[in-house]
């Protein structure tokens, strides 16, 4: 039995959900667990817990989490919940747990890349807090093998609107800070989310279709032709999107260093194709084309990329580059 000493100084940790266990659901589980959180994995197996391999610069680390099946309604109360799956899943892996999300008012967390999701999630939880957190960090999986974290740019956390309580916001940006990461508070996500999506549109577009990694761009000068003709037509909808003054010159730069940093990964969009997945083009060069129409924008060369990126389905690849 623990007297009663042992039980004051017990540290209560907070558990933090994370929903969908691919390269980004484990790199927050990794980095939360390092900051002593206590983790729930949400995944497709049913398994009480789950295990990876992390390899972070050169030294190998087993990470394992309590874990439960996705679809799992009867989740015990989380301080919060990370959803870490591909845009497009965002919806049906998150019906299942509406009603359990509801009645506690868990504060959701969005990593997804592209625009859209959050529209479609505050359809379908009205007044659930719900975060964004726009991070450039970069994971991908080593032959299936392990997980490999390589850069580590700045996250942003925000909101989108007014749901989430400044109080609420700095217990969870304070957790975030706690796992090392340079995660920083910003009123002005939305600017964060179109950079990224520029970005994303950029390096993911060209990498998808040359089956390339994001530094084999670099030495490419097609790519930075065709990046100058993203992102002419992106600013232009950016600068009405958030009414401010954008450069050109900025978004470029941004592109040339996060595909430097992330010169050894292959895009996710890229992995997407390489194992013949379905891929976010509707919320990233398909998003940016829905804008364009609606602002009455002539987006000649997002409208090819869009176009070339829904691959059609006889057109599975066979074998993959390693
Ligand atoms: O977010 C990315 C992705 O692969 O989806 C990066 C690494 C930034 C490339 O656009």
């Amino acid at each position: 039995m623990s007297s009663t000493s042992q039980i004051e100084n017990r540290i209560i940790l907070p558990k933090w959900g994370i929903l969908g266990a691919g390269a980004m659901g484990w790199l927050w589980t990794y980095y939360l667990q390092r900051a002593k959180i206590d983790t729930l994995l949400l995944q497709r197996q049913n398994t009480s817990y789950r295990e990876c391999i992390i390899q972070k610069d050169n030294l190998f680390e087993n990470c394992r989490t309590s874990a439960t099946k996705s679809d799992n309604p009867s989740l015990p109360t989380l301080e919060a919940l990370i959803i870490a799956t591909k845009a497009y899943s965002v919806r049906s892996a998150l019906l299942p747990l509406q009603e359990a999300l509801i009645s506690k008012q868990i504060p959701i967390i969005l990593l997804q890349n592209g625009l859209g999701v959050f529209e479609e999630v505050r359809k379908l939880f009205s007044e659930q807090p719900i975060l964004i957190l726009s991070t450039s960090n970069g994971a991908y999986w080593h032959e299936y093998e392990f997980l490999k974290l390589t850069g580590t740019g700045p996250s942003y956390l925000g909101t989108l609107d007014n749901s989430v309580p400044r109080s609420l916001i700095n217990i969870l940006f304070k957790r975030l800070r706690a796992t090392g990461l340079p995660v920083l508070l910003t009123d002005n996500i939305l600017k964060q989310l179109w950079e990224k999506l520029l970005v994303n549109c950029s390096i993911n577009s060209l990498s998808t279709l040359w089956l390339c990694r994001n530094g084999d761009l670099l030495d490419n000068p097609n790519s930075k032709q065709i990046w100058k003709r993203i992102v002419h037509e992106g600013v232009q909808m950016m600068r009405l999107e958030l009414c401010q003054e954008v450069e050109p010159l900025e978004i470029l730069t941004l592109i040339d260093q996060v595909a430097y940093k992330t010169s050894a990964n292959y895009s996710s969009m890229c992995e997407d194709r390489r194992r013949n997945r379905p891929n976010e083009v509707d919320y990233i060069q398909g998003y940016l084309v829905r804008k364009a129409h609606q602002h009455h924008l002539s987006v000649p060369t997002l409208e090819t990329l869009a176009e070339l990126l829904k691959f059609p389905e006889n057109s599975l690849l066979k074998q993959t580059p390693n």
